[in-house]
């Protein structure tokens, strides 16, 4: 016999367990794309508490669209072992490795969510903490209530560093960039595949103390260019970002 309301109570019991524990945690990121998503899974897997909030009901960031909705993925051979690690399947073709878009969500969401990364779908991050002078936690609330104007306080979640994998948007950036001053936020340039593709990974760093940026927001925040529906800058800058914050946290 299934009861309706064991069926209520399972989902809502487990979901605040998660909650509750999320609470205090070593990492989290913001944006579930590319970037977010290898971050979370490198650090969940070195043994960090990670929480990764998505302001969307899906996980994957730009992922899905591949290139103009043609959902095909273009990465470069030097993140080709992202792939592999990931499980993701791929054909080689002039130098770069072609894949499935919805493969490549799938499998790094599945890797990240195997490796111990806690999911928060739907949560929309819309400040953060300070606390002399570091970034030190989230300010959060549901995104149906942006979306839909409502007038209802958040709630914050602690951590000992942030992440901001917003992509374009660097949307953590561009609000700690506001409410300290000290961060400048120069926008993202035209394109230029290898450059951009060079630089994003180069430029991945600490930008505050307690915040650290990594793929599209890499751009926004340094004024580099733009690469277009190309990946590779992408994982590799997740994976960079993973291993600054791992030795950040020692
Ligand atoms: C919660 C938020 C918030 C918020 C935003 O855009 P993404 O896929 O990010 P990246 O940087 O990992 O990958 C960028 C790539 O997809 C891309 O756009 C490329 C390579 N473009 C090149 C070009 O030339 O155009 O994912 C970011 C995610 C999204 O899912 C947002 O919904 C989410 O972050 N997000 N989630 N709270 N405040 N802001």
């Amino acid at each position: 016999m299934i009861e309706e309301t064991s069926i209520t109570k399972a989902i809502v019991e487990e979901f605040f367990e998660k909650l509750r524990n999320a609470v205090e945690s070593d990492v989290c990121i913001v944006g579930a794309g590319p970037s977010g998503l290898v971050a979370s899974r490198y650090l969940a897997e070195k043994g960090f508490k990670v929480n990764l909030f998505e302001r969307k009901l899906s996980i994957g960031g730009g992922i899905w669209g591949g290139g103009m909705m043609f959902n095909k993925v273009v990465v470069q051979k030097e993140a080709a072992s992202i792939l592999d690690e990931a499980g993701v399947d791929y054909k080689e073709k002039d130098g770069l490795c072609i894949c499935d878009s919805i493969e490549l969500s799938s499998a790094l969401t599945y890797r990240a969510s195997k490796a111990g990364v806690k999911f928060f779908n739907l949560v929309n991050v819309e400040d953060v903490i300070i606390k002399s002078k570091r970034v030190c936690g989230l300010v959060v609330n549901w995104y149906p209530v942006d979306m839909c104007s409502l007038s209802v306080d958040p709630l914050a979640i602690s951590c000992k560093a942030v992440i901001d994998a917003t992509g374009h948007e660097a949307s953590v950036c561009s609000i700690v960039a506001k409410k300290t001053g000290k961060l400048k936020i120069l926008g993202e340039k035209s394109m230029w595949a290898e450059k951009a593709e060079e630089a994003v990974v180069k430029y991945t760093s600490e930008v505050y103390p307690g915040l650290f940026v990594t793929g599209m927001s890499v751009a926004a925040v340094y004024g580099l260019p733009r690469m277009g529906p190309i990946f590779g800058g992408m994982l590799l800058s997740g994976k960079k970002v993973a291993e600054l914050v791992a030795n950040s946290l020692k």
